[in-house]
């Protein structure tokens, strides 16, 4: 796997050695329930390739950037709340309370929502 971090526990989520409530998977991304959810439909996204966040992203990763996007409306199908509707947020940095670093979307959705969201 490319870039492979065996510090990183979403790498370790992908190879197969930690369990995951895997959701969809693709030659580019992979989702799964988060483990904590803070809505009903709580799910992450996130590229097979280790990125640690938003704000490491260059232009080499285009395409892996628009993997993510293409991905939120096949989970949100599968999650049944594409009609109802979802929020697709990325965290990143401490104020963003950024925890995981290996970037990821969280897909919420299942309630209605307020904003802003702080
Ligand atoms: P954050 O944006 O980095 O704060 O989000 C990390 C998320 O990863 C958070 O919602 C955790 O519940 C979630 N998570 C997980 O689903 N499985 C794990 O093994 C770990 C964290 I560690």
């Amino acid at each position: 796997m490319e870039n492979h971090s065996a510090d990183c526990i979403f790498c370790r989520i992908i190879a197969g050695e930690i369990p995951a409530d895997i959701l969809y998977r693709n030659d580019h991304v992979l989702a799964f329930r988060d483990i904590s959810p803070v809505a009903p439909a709580h799910a992450l996204i996130i590229p097979l390739e280790h990125i640690a966040s938003l704000s490491d992203l260059s232009p080499d990763h285009l395409h892996i950037a628009g993997q993510i996007m293409l991905a939120a409306g096949r989970v949100a199908d599968i999650l049944g709340v594409r009609q109802s509707g979802y929020r697709f947020v990325f965290n990143s940095g401490p104020d963003a309370l950024q925890s995981v670093f290996h970037i990821h979307g969280h897909l919420l959705g299942g309630t209605g929502m307020g904003w802003p969201p702080f």
